[in-house]
């Protein structure tokens, strides 16, 4: 363009800023108020991608916003650094993981310094430092004292490839989430956080969140959990001494149970199986264990299953019904077994019809007989078939044979919850070690704070980290092997090492004191920062990664650590970065290259494109953008500073008032604009001040006017929230003093934003009698007031008497007189 090189002044800047570091977060309290901008910091893989720059671009927005608004900022930056894809490469290329990850880290953090984000570096941590994982640590240990952390054995998912455990959320259809292997299932003794301890608050506590987070999240995270009530309802088995519970939303439906069905993989199943059926159950149990969750709970599935030769009773009618195993039944939820009501529910229809089991309609819907089409009906309706409770709606009819249920012993009322307790041990060696000792004298024992961290051992490396089934740690004898701290005796360290999700639950803490010695962070200095204001990041986190981080921080609450109970107030999640309406992905070879473009373009025309192209949260198309169009645009804002000859200072009152009223109708909306996170249309409106500036320089008054220097500055100031390298450049061509990032927001002057004045009709009994320049807002009172007071009025009233007096503001105001 002319004269204009994005490219020359990114790199005289960035030299520069490098110097003044302006992002610093104040230390002591100085009066101003404080705000916290939270990225979800990155995983080190190679180098910063499209993703990447779109989500740091707009969690940089309102950083800059809260810098220019005057607040003290809290912006930083670290890294997710334990994980697979690290010891994977190390693996192939016969190294430690830490050679691959911090290397990584260092070509992320120079093309972070590069795309210029308004992070505090001061602050930057990695969840793989010693000094990092060691409060991982401890914050586990004291998870353990409260009974948090636990071990037990169980079926697990098992990914063969991986050669790890997952936790249920890594299983997507059915696969691993990473390698996409099919996942199988083991019995294996793991270690667990009790989430399942703060179900209810995880769900109690999402009423701060409404309005504040995005319903599709809180949507999420509401099915995750998975509240749903109900009753337990006691069933005697023929021939046992103890009653099998069976969980039911619809106890309403209790006179239409015509079966029971046993999860084929529970304790339970295998228990009570007679022994004539016992051949077809194992065969048939040995089949469901390689199933997915996900293939089970399918309901297109055709239904399976083996009678077990054995029957229960119902407990309010005394009838003998047949009890089967299948898969559709998971040994994990309620307990892993059911009162099949076919009639009522469609899994339990589809299995009574392949299996010729009975149908009892006992809630009249007003729908045909499902025996004879196929389809439960589960609406509401009159109770029949259920003596005490005939002629009762579903609601009435739960509450009354609850009632009685609980009358007799029968059964209660009961909540259950989907969500399970948190598998964290993985069998992997780059993760934060569990700092536990197992001894054969005293079981598990604690280490003690004073002995974190348990580093990782750093002799292990390239083939020493292959996948064996176990935990590449347990060949490193001389690592596993200690002295029991409680006895002194021959122990062993834990040789699993934590879910990485354990890292990223507390990280947004430890920002706040990063070098803090005496504990995961300093109390004081959490209170000072947090809760959160704004949480930016992708919504591929909008279930585990929030959900840990509401379970850590409750549980530090309880620990009187903290004292707020949710992390995060606010939370945006960006959109995609796609190209041709396709996700960008290596496999499709579709991918944009984030280097390229900046090298391309330049830093400035690259974040403003993204922040341009829509609203944050929705998908970008980079065949859509324009960068030229950027380009031009800068290039645009760039010419007017040099054109701009008025001396700083000058009192823009003297100048143009046509420009001045656009200036500042612009920055109150751009101002609301940014607030509600709408920066593509903030950005259209510094466009048309940029129209508007330059009709004043060729038509209007010219570059000395300093109405003109106004609309100069307050562009480059609004601009240095999304293009930070031209607003700088600007800003000092204006004869500024750099860096423009903290100049301050720009205010709108309210007097210059009132329209031109309207004119009002005065009329004294239907005819016109004066007319008034007013305000367009002016009040009713106000109005009549001055429409009274004018000399022509009073004339044209000659002294009657006032019957009425009819004010349309500000168009007309009609006298009437006696
Ligand atoms: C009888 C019944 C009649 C049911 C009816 C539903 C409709 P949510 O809402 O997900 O909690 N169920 C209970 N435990 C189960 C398990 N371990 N595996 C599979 N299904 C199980 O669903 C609870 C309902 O799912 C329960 O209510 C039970 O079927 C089934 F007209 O009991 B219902
Ligand atoms: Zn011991």
């Amino acid at each position: 363009g002319d004269g204009y090189d994005p490219r020359a002044v990114q790199d005289k800047w960035q030299a520069r800023w490098a110097e003044l570091d302006p992002f610093e977060a104040a230390e002591d309290a100085d009066g101003r108020e404080r705000r916290y901008a939270l990225d979800m910091f990155p995983y080190p893989s190679g180098d910063l991608h499209m993703g990447h720059a779109e989500a740091f671009a707009i969690g940089d927005v309102i950083a800059r916003y809260w810098f220019q608004k005057g607040y003290n900022v809290l912006h930083p930056i670290g890294w997710d650094s334990f994980g697979l894809p690290a010891e994977n490469a190390a693996i192939k290329r016969d190294s430690h993981p830490a050679e691959w990850t911090y290397a990584n880290i260092e070509t992320q953090a120079a093309s972070f310094h590069r795309y210029a984000p308004s992070f505090d570096w001061s602050r930057r941590l990695h969840t793989s430092d010693p000094e990092y994982y060691r409060w991982t640590q401890w914050l586990f240990l004291r998870f353990y004292e409260r009974g948090l952390a636990y071990r037990k054995g169980g079926q697990v998912n098992w990914c063969p490839n991986d050669q790890t455990v997952l936790a249920n959320e890594q299983v997507v259809g059915g696969h691993c989430e990473r390698c996409g292997a099919l996942v199988e299932r083991r019995v294996l003794t793991q270690w667990y956080f009790k989430i399942t301890d703060y179900a209810d608050r995880l769900l109690d506590d999402m009423k701060q969140l409404e309005g504040k987070w995005p319903d599709r999240v809180l949507l999420m995270q509401r099915n995750w959990i998975g509240r749903s009530t109900g009753a337990d309802v006691h069933f005697v088995i023929e021939g046992r001494d103890e009653p099998v519970t069976v969980y039911t939303t619809r106890p309403d439906t209790l006179y239409g149970a015509t079966f029971m069905v046993v999860a084929a993989d529970a304790a339970l199943a295998e228990e009570i199986c007679a022994p004539e059926e016992r051949a077809a159950f194992e065969a048939y149990r040995d089949e469901v264990s390689r199933e997915s969750e996900i293939e089970r709970l399918s309901t297109e599935r055709d239904k399976t299953g083996v009678f077990l030769g054995r029957y229960a009773i119902n407990p309010v009618n005394g009838e003998r019904i047949p009890i089967w195993a299948s898969d559709y039944v998971l040994a994990e939820y309620g307990h892993g077994a059911i009162m099949a009501v076919p009639a009522h529910d469609q899994r339990d229809l589809d299995f009574a019809l392949k299996f010729g089991l009975p149908v009892r309609v006992v809630v009249d819907t007003g729908e045909p007989d499902p025996a004879e089409t196929g389809v439960a009906t589960a609406g509401d309706g009159r109770i029949v078939n259920s003596d005490p409770i005939d002629g009762l709606a579903k609601a009435d009819a739960i509450a009354r044979i609850t009632e009685i249920l609980a009358e007799k012993g029968l059964g209660r009322a009961a909540v259950n919850f989907r969500l399970r307790d948190w598998l964290l041990s993985r069998q992997r060696f780059w993760g934060c070690p569990i700092p536990i000792v197992h001894c054969e004298a005293c079981g598990e024992v604690p280490v003690p704070d004073d002995q974190l961290p348990v580093r990782l051992p750093d002799d292990l490396r390239g083939a020493d980290l292959a996948p064996k089934g176990a935990s590449p740690l347990a060949a490193a004898s001389g690592w596993v092997n200690v002295d029991c701290p409680k006895c002194g005796g021959p122990a062993k360290r834990d040789t699993d090492t934590m879910d990485t999700f354990v890292d990223s639950s507390w990280y947004y803490f430890r920002y706040c004191s990063p070098g803090y010695t005496e504990g995961p962070f300093d109390v004081e200095q959490v209170r000072k920062w947090m809760p959160i204001d704004q949480y930016t990041g992708g919504v591929e986190h909008a279930i585990l990664h929030l959900l840990y981080s509401r379970f850590f921080t409750k549980v530090l609450y309880d620990m009187g650590m903290v004292d707020f109970t949710e992390p995060f107030t606010r939370l945006l999640n960006q959109g995609q970065v796609i190209l041709n309406a396709k996700a960008m992905s290596k496999s499709l070879g579709n991918m944009v290259d984030l280097g390229e473009q900046i090298d391309r373009f330049g830093v400035d025309v690259v974040r403003l494109a993204m922040l341009f192209s829509g609203p944050p949260e929705d998908d970008i198309d980079w065949a859509d953008v324009s960068p030229h169009g950027m380009s031009k645009f800068l290039s645009r804002v760039h010419r007017i500073a040099t054109e701009v000859t008025a001396p700083v200072g000058a009192d823009p009152a003297a100048g143009s008032d046509e420009l001045r009223r656009v200036t500042h109708r612009t920055v109150e909306e751009a101002t609301a604009l940014v607030e509600v996170r709408r920066f593509n249309v903030a950005i259209s409106r510094i466009m048309e001040l940029v129209n508007a500036t330059r009709k004043a320089i060729d038509g209007g008054p010219g570059g000395s006017d300093p109405a003109v220097r106004e609309a100069a500055e307050t562009m480059a100031i609004m601009l240095s929230l999304f293009a930070p390298y031209t607003a700088d450049e600007a800003w000092e061509l204006l004869g500024r003093t750099a860096p423009v990032a903290t100049a301050g927001w720009p205010a709108a002057d309210p007097a210059l934003l009132v329209q031109e004045s309207v004119t009002c009709v005065v009329q004294v009994a239907g005819k016109v009698r004066d007319r008034l320049e007013v305000a367009p807002g002016i009040g009713e009172g106000e109005l009549e007031s001055l429409a009274l007071s004018s000399e022509k009025i009073k004339d044209a009233l000659g002294g009657r008497e006032i019957r009425k007096v009819i004010v349309r503001a500000p168009k007309i105001v009609n006298i009437v007189p006696a």
